[in-house]
């Protein structure tokens, strides 16, 4: 086979592949939280392309996770209400999630100051156009600590967290 060839069977085979089969894409997404009952940022941004989102939650405060401590739930912009009023109920030993509620999409553990945890999730549940919000669901929290998860219309574009 020539060169030329081979570098039309490449195209045809690139052609080929449904976008569908297109390899995951996770992205990072990075958000801080203080002892100030306060995140960096109210707005997070996927790209169109995230098929996966691993998020970390670094608490950069000093007071314990039993005096300031914080998660992340992310759930449709509707719901933070009732679900911080369920967490409310669900109490510390939960993380103050209502363990199974389909509502969180997703969510990480409670954390104090120093410390970090991560939650990866997919993507699948998100629809365009549906309106997305994460907040901390310890009591009284949400008030402050809450904003945006938005899904840019733009493949291609990575996440990125736009700064408060
Ligand atoms: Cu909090």
């Amino acid at each position: 086979m020539t060169r030329r060839h081979a570098l039309a069977a490449i195209a045809l085979l690139a052609a080929a592949l449904p976008a569908g089969m297109a390899r995951a894409t996770t992205c990072p997404l990075t958000i801080e939280a203080n002892d100030l009952m306060q995140f960096n940022t109210p707005r997070l941004m996927l790209g169109a392309d995230c098929s996966e989102v691993e998020l970390t939650l670094h608490h950069v405060g000093k007071q314990p996770a039993a005096v300031m401590g914080h998660n992340w739930v992310l759930v449709r912009s509707g719901d933070v209400a009732p679900v911080a009023n369920a967490g409310l109920r669900a109490g510390r030993a939960q993380n103050f999630q209502p363990s199974g509620d389909a509502r969180i999409i997703a969510a990480t553990p409670l954390v104090g100051g120093g410390e970090t945890t991560t939650v990866r999730f997919s993507t699948a549940a998100l629809k365009s156009g549906e309106s997305y919000a994460f907040f901390c669901s310890t009591p009284g929290h949400s008030v402050t600590m809450r904003g945006a998860l938005a899904i840019s219309a733009a493949a291609g574009q990575l996440a990125a967290q736009v700064p408060r």
